[in-house]
This record gives C-alpha cells, structure tokens and sequence, in this order.
C-alpha cells in the first residue's frame, strides 16, 4: 500500500494542475483527484483514480475517502474572492460546507483507523481586512493581525482555518481523553498567484496573470486596478512547492502561516511586462467594487514562522520570476507575439 494516499479537491483548477504534476509518480504517493468539473484527460493520466462531484454532498465525499482510505486531503476547491461576491450564499455553500464535510469525514476515517489523516488547506490574503488609507504605511502583516475580511471568501477562509484549527487540536476536548486529534491540520495564507501555464477565474488579483497572458499572445489588455495598487505575490511553481514543503514538514509550531515572495504595484509589473514584450498594449480603467476589495488586503505579508518552521524560501524576484519562469514558459506556450506565423497552441 502507498505511505501516502492523497485527494486533491478542485484538482482541474490552476493549482490542481501544478500540484498533480508535482506529485504524480513519486514512490509511495497514490493521487486521488476530485473536482465538480471534468477532470481533463492530461490530468486523469497523472492519478490513480479522478471522480468527478460535488464536495457539498456529503455521500459523494465520504465514497471517495473511504473508498481509497485516503490519509492525506489537500482541499483546493474553492469559489475565489470575485465570483464569490457575485454568488455570495453559494460561495457559503462550497467554502464552508464543502469544506467542513471533507473535514468532518476525514475526522471520522481517522477516528476508525485511529491514524490523523493530514489535512492542507489553501488560504489567503483576503483573510486580512485593513483600512485602504494605512494600507501603503503598514509593516507586512504577521498571522493574528487585522483578521477583518471584507468579502464572503475573506470570510469563508477565516471560519475554515477556525475549523480547521479546532479538528487539529481541539476535537472533542471534554471527551477526547489523551486520544491524539483526528486531523493534523496545516494552512497557507496564500498571496496573488501567477501562473505562466493557465489563467485564473473568479479571483480579484486576476490582474495581473491577465496582464501577462493578453501580452504574450500579443492582445491588449485593460487592467481593474489602479496603477498603484500593491499586493504580496509568488509564482506557481513556489505555490506547489510551498504546499508540498508544508505537507512534509515533521513538526510545526502552529496550523496558519504567511507566505509570499515579494509586494508589487499593478504599474511595475505592467512595466515589467513592456520590457519582455516592448508592443503589450496595457490601460488601466478601475473598476471601483474589485478595486475596494483590493484595497483591504495587505501589501505585503509577514512570513518568518514559515521560514523558521519548514524552511519556506521565496525562489524569486520580480525580476527573476519574468526572466526565468514566466517569459520562457509563455513564449513556448504562444510564440513570439512580433512574429507573423501563427501562434503555437
Ligand atoms: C483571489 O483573488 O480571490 C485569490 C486570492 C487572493 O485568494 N487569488
């Protein structure tokens, strides 16, 4: 049997795919992907099995735990910060239920063959809620400050690491005796991720990966944001290997931590982009709700316990990043936006 038998909830989403094709074929790792959506035949190859549901029914969960008795759960699935203000109570259903289903059944799988099941949870920066006017001026903010999220998700994120926090060590407390609890839970504040393989939905920091592939494949682009707005950021590649890191981490002295690789303005990265692609057409025009939600998050984020704890190391700059992840991976993926030949893919 695998050391590890491991779900990846919303394995189709952007995160899913870097996940997957990180952990598919390591020795003793066994990879059970769920989604709502069709899981796309390049994916299902990488897994050992795929199952195509809903984490709010409950039966569908507690089939694929147990069927595969799943000992690991990294729970992806989520409605992000913009499709969940425009669907609010649907964003509840999915971030809270689903979530608390997968949590409630993996807690009773452990509890029957009385081994905690791991349990990594993606959050986010949109946990935070700060006043817009101190926003440029703050120090980057560690885990317990400003917990006042604005948005559903913000919301959703927040009671979920809660939860999370109570299966990982607080379960059942008058009952429990020394029983260890059922859950090792473990979560990311994630920042705004940037990935040069696939293009976000429903987030709000979908800006600047829009910037970045509307430029590559050589079509304008109107950014949401003003030019001077700042966010903390990482690159995928650094996201799955975080996630991994945290997984494998032996002993942690906390469930939440910070991670990010450097804060910057819309405006720089545009700039940023113009240098690798000298035609990108990039205008900026607000669009005032998302940009309200933007102005709540923090600039840049504290992430000393994940360093300290599991040796979390950012990869790269700003700079680097454009230089050896993004621009490479995007030139293989659409050509040469000067050139004349069609583009590949
Ligand atoms: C979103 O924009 O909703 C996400 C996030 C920052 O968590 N990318």
């Amino acid at each position: 049997m695998a050391d590890r038998t491991i779900l990846i909830t919303g394995a189709a989403g952007e995160i899913g795919h870097g996940l997957i094709q990180a952990l598919s074929g390591q020795d003793g790792v066994r990879l059970i992907a769920m989604d709502l959506r069709d899981i796309p035949k390049s994916l299902q190859r990488c897994v050992d099995a795929s199952h195509q549901g809903d984490i709010c029914d409950r039966a569908f969960v507690e089939h694929v735990i147990s069927l595969h008795r799943v000992n690991e759960v990294m729970h992806l699935a989520a409605l992000l910060s913009t499709s969940a203000e425009r669907a609010p109570e649907q964003a509840h259903e999915v971030n809270v239920q689903g979530t608390f289903n997968l949590l409630r059944t993996a807690a009773e799988q452990a509890q029957s063959y009385d081994a905690p099941i791991r349990f990594i949870f993606p959050s986010t920066i949109a946990i935070y809620g700060v006043d817009p006017r101190e926003k440029t001026t703050l120090p980057p903010l560690r885990e317990f400050q400003a917990l006042r999220p604005i948005t559903m998700y913000g919301a959703n994120k927040l009671y979920c690491e809660a939860m999370g926090r109570y299966y990982g060590r607080y379960y059942r407390s008058i009952t429990r005796g020394d029983r260890q609890a059922p859950i090792d839970f473990r979560c990311l504040r994630l920042p705004g991720i940037i990935s040069a393989d696939t293009v976000p939905v429903g987030g709000t920091s979908d800006y600047v990966p829009e910037m970045i592939h509307a430029s590559a494949r050589g079509e304008a682009c109107t950014c949401f944001v003003r030019e001077d707005t700042s966010l903390p950021w990482m690159m995928m590649p650094e996201c799955v290997q975080a996630i991994l890191q945290l997984a494998e981490a032996p002993v942690l002295s906390r469930c939440v931590y910070n991670v990010a690789s450097f804060s910057a303005t819309a405006g720089t990265f545009a700039e940023a982009v113009r240098k690798h692609f000298p035609a990108a057409e990039i205008t900026f025009e607000t669009h005032e709700a998302r940009q309200a939600l933007v102005d709540t998050w923090p600039a840049d984020v504290d992430c000393l316990r994940a360093r300290e704890d599991w040796g979390y190391t950012p990869r790269w700059t700003l700079d680097e990043a454009m230089r050896e992840y993004i621009v490479p991976t995007v030139r293989a993926r659409y050509g040469d936006p000067r050139s004349t030949e069609g583009n590949a893919l």
